[in-house]
């Protein structure tokens, strides 16, 4: 197995830095190779770096033909890595906000943690040029899902990783659910559950200065619901397991609960059992159809 590094790079419209980004990150070290993951992009960012693999061969692109979220793109990534026998992964944003001069450090770490997270909210980790309101909502970001998931994470939300391959196996990557910018969270969530070895390093974070931002309130507010989706699973997959169980043991206890308050009610509830039990027997309520459904008829 080679000791190479997969250096992945989604791209949407980064015309402006894939190139400078690319270049930089491959003069940090020559075990790494880069795979970027462009969208289609409409400014023409897959073509440069179809020129880049091209120009440098250790470049590979992969052309999805459209917007598919940040998420998808990384697990098309991984798996390429992990079919190419590459011993680490690198999530790594194209927009200069992830520094190449942060790569060895990271790199590193994953000689001693199988999962290693670039934070900004580590002593010698920060943010630059970020307006105070945008840095209250990535930390309190940070905190919601650290406190929901019980994720033991200063900085929960980051995309500049590194995993090693055996972490990348150690996850059922086809149950990731985050399309989107929920997404670096979940992965966060996955692995602490699956007790891989996880550490965090400081990174500085600046600002995108080309390009526009893909982030808005809407992936924000997803991200945060995903969150939720994630804690709640599995009471949600337990009850669908239980269900019927579930469903038949609350309606006997609201039954006896009525009946304990409103005794009176017994005079209803005793016919109306006896009617249901009947007409379930006939076959003519519920139960899989086999009574008759004249509003199922079939028609022409
Ligand atoms: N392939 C692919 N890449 C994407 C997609 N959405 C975002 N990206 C890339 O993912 C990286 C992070 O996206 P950004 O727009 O920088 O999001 P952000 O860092 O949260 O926001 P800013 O701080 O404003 O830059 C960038 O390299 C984007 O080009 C997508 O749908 N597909
Ligand atoms: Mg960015």
């Amino acid at each position: 197995m080679t000791m190479q590094t997969l250096v992945i790079i989604p791209t949407y419209n980064e015309r402006d830095n894939i190139g400078p980004l690319v270049r930089a990150v491959l003069a940090v070290d020559s075990t790494l190779d880069v795979l970027v993951v462009d969208d289609n992009s409409p400014d023409g960012t897959g073509a440069l770096a179809d020129a880049l693999a091209w120009e440098t061969g250790r470049v590979r692109v992969l052309h999805r033909p459209g917007k598919g979220g940040l998420g998808t793109a990384y697990l098309a990534g991984f798996r390429d890595a992990l079919d190419r026998d590459y011993a680490r992964v690198v999530e790594m944003d194209a927009d200069f906000s992830h520094r190449p001069e942060d790569l060895p450090s990271l790199l590193h770490a994953a000689e001693t943690a199988e999962v290693v997270i670039g934070s900004r909210n580590v002593p010698g980790g920060r943010v630059e040029n970020w307006s105070p309101v945008r840095n209250a909502i990535s930390k309190g970001g940070s905190l919601y899902a650290r406190i929901v998931l019980g994720l033991p994470l200063k900085d929960c939300t980051g995309g500049f990783k590194c995993f090693r391959r055996e972490a990348l196996t150690a996850l059922d990557l086809d149950g990731v659910r985050s399309t989107g910018f929920g997404f670096q969270v979940e992965l966060n969530y996955l692995c602490h559950r699956a007790g891989l070895r996880i550490a965090e390093v400081p990174i500085v974070f600046p600002d995108r200065t080309r390009g526009a931002s893909k982030m808005s309130g809407r992936i924000a507010v997803e991200a945060a619901l995903m969150v939720l989706q994630l804690r709640l699973d599995p009471v949600y997959l337990l009850a669908r397991k239980m269900g019927g169980v579930v469903l038949a043991i609350l309606a006997v206890a609201v039954l006896f609960w009525l009946l304990y308050a409103y005794p009176a009610l017994i005079l209803v509830a005793v016919p109306a059992l006896l009617w249901t039990v009947n007409e379930l027997s006939q076959g003519r309520i519920g139960m899989g159809g086999h009574g008759h459904r004249p509003d199922l008829a079939p028609s022409d």
